[in-house]
């Protein structure tokens, strides 16, 4: 037989779950010592072998500033850093050897913009679909490493990528 007790430790559970599963599909993000990872996501692949990962934003709330120094992944043969920038009228992308976390700063890893980052994912051993997720392992050179669940998902805004969702 249930006492009032257990029934009402049973709803606080359930409203516990609930408002978990509203913090963690509305807010996706990592945090390791003074670093926060703003919403991992990953465009579905257009190319079979190669694929960009980007974030929101990596935010520095500490004093010190780090450095994002590498990247891993199980679904990709190797993962770079990469920088956008623009050649004449052309956006272009090269690898980097680490990015810059200045102190009490928010750098943008989105896509589509000139001087953001974004991580490469080279050596695709499947293609990204949408709805998908998978891990990528960040390495800091001072918050040590994190892993973090990627999201597949189409950009909202840009042309070519419009979405229809009914
Ligand atoms: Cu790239």
């Amino acid at each position: 037989m249930q006492t009032l007790a257990n029934q009402i430790r049973l709803i606080v559970l359930l409203v516990l779950a609930h408002f978990f599963f509203v913090m963690t599909a509305h807010a996706h993000g990592f945090s390791i010592g003074q670093l926060r990872i703003e919403h991992p996501y990953a465009p579905p692949s257009k190319h079979p072998t190669v694929a960009g990962v980007f974030f929101k934003s990596i935010d520095n709330k500490g004093r010190d500033a780090d450095e994002l120094t590498g990247a891993s992944s199980p679904i990709a043969q190797t993962v770079e850093l990469h920088q956008m920038h623009m050649q004449g009228d052309v956006m272009r992308m090269r690898a980097v050897p680490a990015i810059v976390l200045p102190a009490n700063s928010s750098v943008s890893f989105k896509h589509g913009q000139p001087d953001t980052f974004h991580l490469m994912l080279i050596g695709l051993k499947q293609p990204l679909i949408d709805g998908d997720r998978f891990p990528v392992t960040l390495q800091f050179k001072r918050a040590g490493e994190v892993e973090v669940m990627v999201w597949v998902q189409s950009p909202k805004e840009g042309a070519g990528s419009h979405s229809h969702k009914h």
